[in-house]
């Protein structure tokens, strides 16, 4: 048996969430076509026969505007140390730019054994691909392998996991199979619930929503209940994510719920409530909590 951790890294929106979920063949960390979207790091458990790989998703490495910002990119520079393996992911389409040089920089701090991936390979031809590929190979110091990916057709999955099984160290089985997060349901509904709010909201809306679960309780009839908090930074916010006679809460509601049925195989009944927090992306507490560092607060 091999097992380890290995850690994604890379700049936001490259799809390291998306590759994440195309191998579990399931969503269990959130996605969407907006930067910025992981806040926390999560630990992923990919069980086989012959491995269980724990892949660490993390935030995209980038220059922070404000606390909650700060707080994602040191989440994700930790998440360099102390694993068995770095994921550094390149959206090819994009290409490697100063964000890569800049990563390739926190990498070789790391000294971390790294595979490059260059991913959205759907996007780009071979020449591209080469080239991004050259330039891996000549910033990054303890590089293992290329391998090329595409989250949306599924290539280059079966080969990733094949490298990342050759380079784990022989060890045991961590987590119990039927494991596939180490997040309880209250951070999965939580996530679910901004991801919707990711999909239908504009501009400066996403990146100031946080959504906190403040109570799951399941009832005699099998239904949980699910009562969520979401915050945002001012009043007009309120308006755009309640919408004309409720209809964009009811919207996020909806698809929300339908999502945390999936993820958990039960009914959900979920309770949404609006609340202003000014300028909470500057605030400890309630980054704290968006980061998944609660606990550190008692
Ligand atoms: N065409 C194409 N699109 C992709 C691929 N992988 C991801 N995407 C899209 O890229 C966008 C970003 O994907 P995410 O998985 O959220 O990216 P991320 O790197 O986790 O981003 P952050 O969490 O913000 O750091 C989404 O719209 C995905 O659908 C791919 O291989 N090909
Ligand atoms: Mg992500």
């Amino acid at each position: 048996m091999k097992s380890g951790f290995v850690s994604f890294v890379g700049k936001p929106n490259v799809g390291k969430s998306s590759i994440i979920n195309a191998i579990m063949k399931k969503k269990v960390v959130i996605v969407s076509d907006k930067p910025q979207t992981t806040r926390n790091r999560i630990n992923v458990i990919y069980t086989d026969a012959d491995a269980q790989i724990i892949f660490v998703d993390t935030p995209g490495i980038h220059k922070p505007l404000h606390r909650l910002g700060e707080y994602m990119v040191k989440a994700a520079v930790q998440a360099l140390k102390n694993v068995d393996l770095l994921l550094f992911t390149i959206d090819a389409k994009e290409g490697f730019e100063t964000p890569e040089e800049h990563i390739s920089n926190y990498i070789n701090q790391s000294g971390t054994p790294t595979i490059g991936v260059i991913n959205k390979i759907d996007l780009v031809d071979n020449d591209r691909a080469d080239l991004i590929e050259e330039q891996i190979r000549s910033h990054v110091n303890n590089l293992l392998d290329v391998v090329r990916t595409s989250a949306v057709t599924g290539e280059g999955l079966n080969e990733l996991v094949e490298k990342i099984k050759q380079h784990l160290p022989e060890g045991p089985q961590l987590y119990p199979e039927n494991i596939i997060v180490d997040r309880p349901l209250s951070f999965i509904a939580s996530e679910l619930i901004r991801e919707k709010i990711f999909h239908f909201t504009y501009e400066e809306i996403p990146h100031s929503v946080a959504v906190i679960v403040e109570e799951v309780k399941e009832r005699p009839n099998g239904v949980v209940y699910i009562r969520a908090n979401i915050y945002v930074e001012r009043e007009s916010q309120k308006g755009i994510i309640i919408g004309q006679e409720g209809r964009m809460i009811k919207k996020i509601g909806e698809s929300a719920r339908k999502d945390i049925e999936y993820f958990l195989g039960s009914k959900v009944y979920l309770d949404l409530h609006v609340k202003v927090k000014k300028d909470w992306r500057n605030k400890d507490f309630i980054i704290l909590n968006e980061v998944g560092m609660r606990d550190d607060l008692d």
